[in-house]
């Protein structure tokens, strides 16, 4: 495989996406050797198949605001590969949303689900929709028009949305409402759902919770405990509160949360009235976490910065793509910072990576840590099919397992002597399987 051709022409493809061809070269870059080894891949053109998406979606979705006025927003679906199930991934709707960003997450889809066990392809989604500063109402029916249009892309056994940032299950619910009133079905499309109406019990809390499983697998490695350590949380959204939970939990002390104004150092860390506050935080539709400093006593809100300047043993990002810099890599490292697991997608960025990797900090990727989020998507895809529901108990026990064998497969391929490189091993054991599948399937 020829990694620097190939990465040459997909710039020459598509030159205004930065965080597509940044996905794909990290994926090449630590698979190339054992792709290498194993020349069956080259003879099947697999590489060059994988990082070409099966299909896009691109739609127009209107909408009348609270002032009676016309909105036009942009809706995307990137159905990016189906070798090993239907297309599974969330919808993000951000403002900052372009084709680029949803290529990205689906190309680190199809990777990530593959490593959870599950029978599930890659798929992304979303829309430049910006919710701050709108009310109910006006989210409600954006979600209605979008899905009036997603509608005709996607289907149980095709492609099963979720959510991602700007999805939580309020937007889940109006997308589904819809969805049912169009097709006369109760076939569990989306995943996310509430719990009265088809959903996962443990689904909003499943990203969070299977990251700190994930935390503690990796630090069982060098026998050690999340119990006591100081955590630095980035994010106030769904992911972050689940993570700030279960570490809570275990008896790590989280001390920072942060949104796009600044972070809140919170030194006698958090405990479960303020991590509550964070949902309602989120739900004021401000994107805002100043307020949090205001409300309890001791802790401080710093303006416009990223709390990687905390002196933390471990550090979660929890918000988006490329939070973490190099140079705040090089601060946690001076700082003593003892683990860094990606529960962002994407959110180091490849400086920060090698900086860690080279200080032998414990590093882990979003595709590896953050992957119980769309394991338990599957975990109810499989309930919606078989029409049972199941308790949080039986959920939280195929999590835990799901999560661990993430980590076992992480550790067989990306063993590096002492060291153990996570970002290698999961693209690794997320390749194999797809490309494998891609192989028995033929060329179609
Ligand atoms: O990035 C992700 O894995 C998600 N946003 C969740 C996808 C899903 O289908 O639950």
């Amino acid at each position: 495989m020829d990694v620097k051709k190939i990465l040459a022409d997909l710039k020459t493809k598509h030159p205004d996406e930065p965080l597509f061809l940044q996905a794909v070269e990290e994926v090449l870059d630590s698979i190339k050797d054992y792709v290498k080894a194993n020349p069956k891949y080259d003879q099947y053109k697999i590489i060059e198949r994988m990082v070409e998406p099966d299909r896009i979606f691109t739609f127009k979705v209107e909408w009348v605001d609270d002032k009676g006025q016309i909105q036009v927003n942009t809706g995307y679906r990137v159905q990016f590969n189906n070798a090993i199930g239907p297309y599974k991934g969330g919808l993000r709707f951000h403002p900052s949303v372009k084709l680029d960003t949803l290529k990205f997450l689906g190309f680190e889809q199809t990777f990530k689900n593959s490593l959870t066990t599950l029978p599930m392809g890659g798929g992304k989604g979303g829309s430049d929709f910006n919710a701050k500063g709108r009310s109910e109402n006006e989210i409600m029916r954006f979600c209605q028009a979008f899905m009036m249009e997603l509608q005709k892309y996607i289907g149980p056994e095709t492609d099963v949305p979720a959510g991602d940032i700007g999805v939580g299950g309020r937007e889940i619910g109006y997308m589904y409402g819809i969805y049912k009133k169009l097709r006369n079905e109760n076939t569990g499309v989306l995943t996310g759902k509430g719990s009265g109406w088809g959903g996962s019990i443990l689904r909003p809390e499943a990203t969070g919770f299977g990251a700190v499983y994930f935390v503690q697998s990796m630090l069982k490695t060098q026998k050690k405990d999340i119990k006591g350590m100081t955590v630095a949380v980035s994010g106030f959204g769904n992911v972050a509160w689940g993570a700030a939970t279960k570490a809570t939990e275990l008896g790590a002390k989280v001390v920072c949360i942060s949104g796009p104004d600044g972070y809140i150092y919170d030194p006698a860390g958090m405990d479960e009235e303020k991590i509550a506050y964070m949902l309602e935080l989120r739900s004021s539709n401000n994107d805002v976490v100043a307020p949090y400093a205001k409300k309890f006593k001791g802790s401080k809100f710093v303006a416009g910065k990223k709390p990687w300047e905390v002196k933390v043993d471990i550090a979660l990002p929890c918000a988006t793509q490329n939070e973490l810099a190099k140079e705040d890599a090089e601060k946690l490292i001076k700082n003593g910072v003892k683990l860094v697991a990606e529960v962002s997608n994407m959110g180091c960025q490849p400086g920060a990576i090698h900086a860690f990797q080279k200080a032998k900090i414990m590093f882990a990727p979003g595709k590896a840590v953050n992957a119980g989020g769309v394991s338990v998507s599957g975990l109810e895809m499989s309930q919606n099919a078989e029409k049972l529901s199941w308790t949080a108990a039986e959920v939280d026990a195929k999590l835990h397992q799901i999560m661990a064998s993430i980590h076992e497969n992480c550790v067989k391929y990306g063993k590096e002597g002492k060291y153990i490189n996570y970002v290698k091993g999961a693209n690794i054991a997320g390749f194999i399987k797809v490309a494998d599948s891609m192989i028995e399937l033929g060329v179609c």
